[in-house]
């Protein structure tokens, strides 16, 4: 059960941000509509949010899972891989030295960027990115070994359709995972329960289980009928201009 998030409100420039995707410039009032109702979303769903002020040095640094992971045993500070938002970490590293105390670190020459981390109960695939590399990725494994929890690696160097691991896939709790088509057939999941997320919604798969519900992306009705088929209870949300940047739901918190 998840009983905090850190949230980090949108800047002014937000649309400066990176982007591979080409639909079109964020509206900010509607960006901030946005994230007003899945900030409420979260605290509906029993969440306590600290709730960090905008960082305008930052466009992206609204997507805060970028810059760490929190594990149910500690969390971990991430180094992103892109030039503008190795950045972000610094005001992160305090917020997360308060809460857990002083906590391991991706160290150059690694780059983690935490939307490549699919954690997956004891287990976490790490995907190696333009964004992750493969020395983050080693760094990362031995900070969650001492930890105790096993991971793996996922390549996704070779797809065009996602920036991240995370973009593709998402755990919804015990062995199951939902997965993007194009990913669904992968040695690396071999032995999960695959969701399988239909290539034309294929960004839904970009959900996030918080606690009794599943935050989702409005507009993807095969993957929510088959959510209630299975008996999840989605929970469904606009994220129209955090797409155009390259966001999805996971990226917009850090859980724990
Ligand atoms: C970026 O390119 O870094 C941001 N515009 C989007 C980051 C999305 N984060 C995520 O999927 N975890």
């Amino acid at each position: 059960m998840f009983k905090r998030a850190i949230v980090r409100r949108p800047a002014s420039n937000f649309a400066d941000g990176l982007t591979t995707v080409d639909f079109g410039v964020p509206d900010f009032d509607l960006v901030l509509k946005q994230y007003d109702r899945y900030c409420a979303a979260l605290e509906e769903s029993g969440l306590e949010l600290t709730r960090l002020p905008e960082d305008e040095a930052h466009p992206d640094s609204t997507f805060v899972e970028d810059t760490a992971i929190i594990t149910e045993r500690g969390a971990i500070l991430m180094r992103p891989g892109a030039a503008s938002r190795e950045g972000e970490t610094r005001s992160m590293l305090p917020v997360l030295e308060g809460i857990f105390g002083a906590i391991p670190k991706i160290v150059a020459p690694g780059t983690v960027d935490g939307g490549d981390i699919g954690e997956a109960g004891e287990h976490y695939f790490i995907g190696i990115s333009h964004r992750t590399n493969e020395e983050g990725a080693r760094q990362l494994a031995e900070h969650l070994a001492k930890l105790g929890y096993t991971s793996s690696t996922v390549d996704i160097r070779n797809m065009t359709t996602i920036l991240h691991l995370k973009s593709g896939i998402a755990w919804l709790g015990g062995r199951t995972l939902a997965v993007m088509e194009e990913m669904a057939a992968r040695a690396e999941f071999a032995g999960w329960e695959i969701v399988v997320v239909p290539e034309e919604e294929s960004y839904a798969a970009n959900c996030v289980l918080v606690n009794e519900r599943v935050f989702m992306a409005v507009g993807y009705p095969k993957f929510e009928a088959e959510l209630r088929r299975r008996g999840y209870k989605p929970l469904v949300l606009e994220m129209s201009e955090f797409r155009k940047m390259d966001g999805g739901l996971s990226c917009l918190s850090l859980r724990f």
